[in-house]
């Protein structure tokens, strides 16, 4: 699936707002784009740190992914996104390869990106994005 890098770490926090304090105020990392992923259910804050980016995510309702992880394993690391050339093609490949998918098909995710999302069941724990440009 020519993965090239890490696209970003996603990381669960219940406020993003006490999280910049750390990212910025500690690690001294510049938030540099919020945005809000409606269909998710999540806000998101975006941080670069060379080719990778961190992603802090914070639950917009009761019932969004990042609320429930919170809920179940409390905050911290929450998945990691690959850079593919094409992740439709991604999804289909890893699914042949017998991998249960999130997302059948890649969407439209936090900045612009086509992204979809493969089962932690199958990924040995770590919810797994793939997404391309
Ligand atoms: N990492 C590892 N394991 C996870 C997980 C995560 N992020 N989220 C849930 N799990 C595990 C749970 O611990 C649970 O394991 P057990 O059965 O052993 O207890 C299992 O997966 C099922 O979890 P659940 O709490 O019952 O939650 P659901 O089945 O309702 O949903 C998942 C789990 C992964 C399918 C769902 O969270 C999902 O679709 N995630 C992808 C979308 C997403 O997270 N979006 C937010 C990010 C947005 C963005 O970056 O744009």
């Amino acid at each position: 699936m020519n993965i090239s890098h890490i696209e970003h770490i996603g990381i669960a926090v219940k406020s993003i707002e006490e999280a910049k304090k750390y990212y910025e105020g500690v690690l001294g990392l510049k938030c540099y784009a919020t945005e809000e992923v409606s269909d998710q259910k999540v806000k998101t804050a975006f941080f670069k740190v060379g080719q990778t980016k961190i992603e802090l995510l914070e639950a917009t309702s009761e019932d969004s992914p990042v609320a429930k992880f919170i809920e179940k394993k409390g905050e911290g690391i929450h998945h990691i996104a690959f850079s593919t050339d094409n992740s439709e093609n991604a999804l289909l490949e890893a699914e042949h390869k017998g991998v249960q998918l999130i997302d059948k098909h890649s969407r439209k995710g936090a900045e612009g990106l086509m992204i979809g999302f493969l089962h932690p069941k199958s990924t040995f724990g770590v919810l797994t994005e793939l997404c391309s440009k």
